[in-house]
């Protein structure tokens, strides 16, 4: 039994499950199971072996730096260089399909340069390499690539030491000293995860709350950092919080109370994993009281390592309503299944986003050009969609303006058709006639339309005052208008290639690709007439 005190307060009950409760977290990993939260034995062995495998490498990487510099063989093999994890395969809630997030740590003496130089060589020379992309100038520079089966992506950092041995830790806030913003980031996500699991007193339990929260908030559509949802670290940290609050609870247990205590939760009250630490930089950390910006945090949900930063800082007004409401619902939920009258797969019932509003806002971005250029048009227009919902949620007659979490892409080929009428078409049930033919089937073709798609429901209030002034057409002109310009203010932005475009929707107008498999379309009510 754990009675050592974790977190901010003192625990609320050190009591340890009952047998009732370890019925119902039984019942709930098997429901995990049976939705495919857990990967095979034979898979995680492979991720292992490949993990161990990069670690080889990159002493070899190192070692080929440090001889470069004219380091004796001996001095250079003690420079050392460590692999960390961290996301979802270093939180222990991987399934299937995740990547793993890998972090190649460097002595100082190792540039980035370097490591998009020698590491990717050394990469491209295994066979197990089946794909590679390189983003040397990313916010977080990267290598993504699939390599024996399985995604990674990998980021590298230097710290502020001459060797890197295997029993590194990268808690010491020294070695954050002198390093370029780029490296800050870098070992951020490692040495938050780290943290975190070193602040749950159970890491079972947590590691099982997780897959439930996670499988919850994703059916839900209320995951995803970009829209302005908790990311996979805030939920994260959401379920340790409540995992420090009940030490010796089952996963099934933290669940419940998850849902209990959120939804009575005082926002804007932070929720802290420990105390805010001070450190060596010249960096900011999370300050209410000091910084207006962090004031205006609606959810705060603050990062363990220093320097402490909100990890929820894109919850909007609506985004906040449709998370509280969720919470809400949940709550009510697993308290019919600790009553015996629900089950776990009634929490996990699928979304009902395209069924709920009258009016929609669809929001195409298209590009002109290749694959990759599309990527980089649509990855900032979807990094400021919840700017768009900022602007709406202002307008007069919006009482909240819902993003939905995921988007929709296709490929089209030109044919003989105006680009303007196609990307009018899209993104409705009636343009749907008019695009069929032009489904391309040149994958590699260079100057395809690249069409994505972006929904956000619209719950109205028109006030009876304003509809007898004439205004009950609703006036998204405004918000529209700002947001095409701050697109196009794009440092890139080219007007002959990318396009972006909003247009109204209506429910029964949505198009049918929204609609998940034996998911049935809304249907118009036929008015009786007699
Ligand atoms: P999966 O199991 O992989 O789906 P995950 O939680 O590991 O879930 P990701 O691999 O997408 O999710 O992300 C892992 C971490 O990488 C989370 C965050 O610290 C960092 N990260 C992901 N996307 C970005 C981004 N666009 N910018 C900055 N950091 C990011
Ligand atoms: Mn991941
Ligand atoms: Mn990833």
């Amino acid at each position: 039994m754990t009675t050592k005190t974790y977190g901010v307060t003192d625990p609320v009950s050190l009591a340890n499950p009952t047998p009732r409760e370890n019925k119902l977290n039984d019942l709930l990993i098997a429901e995990l199971r049976n939705r495919n939260s857990f990967e095979s034995e034979q898979a995680t062995k492979k991720r292992v072996e490949v993990l161990s495998l990069f670690q080889r490498m990159t002493r070899e990487f190192v070692y080929t730096i440090a001889r470069r510099k004219n380091m004796n063989d001996s001095m250079a093999h003690d420079s050392g260089g460590k692999i960390f994890t961290f996301g979802s395969y270093r939180l222990g809630v991987y399934g299937p399909g995740s990547d793993i997030d890998t972090l190649v740590v460097v002595p100082k003496f190792v540039t980035r340069e370097d490591f998009f130089d020698v590491f990717e060589k050394l990469l491209r020379q295994r066979p197990e390499l089946e794909e590679i992309q390189t983003v040397p100038d990313a916010f977080v520079p990267i290598i993504k690539m699939v390599f024996d089966g399985i995604s990674i992506d990998l980021i590298c950092a230097r710290v502020n030491a001459a060797q890197v041995p295997l029993n590194l830790s990268l808690e010491d806030k020294n070695l954050l000293k002198n390093l370029d913003e780029k490296d800050l980031r870098s070992l951020n996500g490692t040495r938050v995860t780290d943290e975190i699991l070193q602040l749950v007193p159970k890491t079972t339990a947590f590691k099982h709350a997780l897959r439930c929260i996670k499988m919850w908030a994703q059916q839900r559509a209320v995951y995803g950092n970009v829209f302005g949802f908790p990311g996979g670290v805030a939920w994260a940290m959401l379920v340790a919080r409540i995992c420090q609050l009940y030490p010796n609870a089952v996963g099934a247990t933290i669940v419940e109370k998850f849902f209990h205590i959120y939804t009575k939760w005082k926002w804007p009250q932070p929720v802290l994993l420990k105390p805010i630490e001070d450190g060596p930089l010249q960096v900011r950390v999370w300050n209410p009281r000091l910084y207006p910006l962090d004031r205006q945090h609606r959810m705060p949900v603050i990062t363990p390592a220093y320097p402490s930063m909100c990890a929820t800082h894109n919850i909007t007004m609506s985004t906040q309503k449709v998370i509280l409401s969720e919470l809400e619902r949940a709550s009510e939920v697993v308290t019919h299944i600790a009553l015996g009258k629900k089950n776990w797969s009634d929490l996990f019932q699928r979304h009902d986003f395209f069924h709920r509003y009258k009016f929609y806002l669809c929001v195409v971005a298209a590009t002109l050009g290749s694959a990759e250029d599309h990527l980089k048009w649509n990855g900032m227009v979807e990094s400021r969609l919840r700017i768009l919902v900022q602007k709406l949620e202002m307008t007069e007659g919006i009482s909240y303006a819902h993003p939905y979490v995921k988007d929709f892409s296709d490929v089209y080929s030109l044919k003989d058709s105006n680009l303007g009428d196609i990307i009018n078409a899209y993104g409705s049930l009636q343009g749907e006639e008019f695009l069929k033919p032009h489904i391309s089937n040149t994958e590699g073709e260079e100057k395809n339309l690249h069409l994505t798609k972006l929904f956000i429901g619209l719950e109205i209030n028109l006030t009876k005052t304003n509809q007898h002034d004439g205004a009950k057409k609703l006036d998204i002109q405004y918000p529209c208008s700002e947001f095409y310009n701050l697109c196009k203010g794009w440092a890139t932005y080219d007007k002959e290639m990318h396009f972006i475009n909003i247009k109204n929707v209506k429910l029964y107008d949505l198009p049918n690709d929204v609609y998940v498999e034996g998911e049935q379309r809304p249907v118009k009510s036929s008015k009786k007439r007699k």
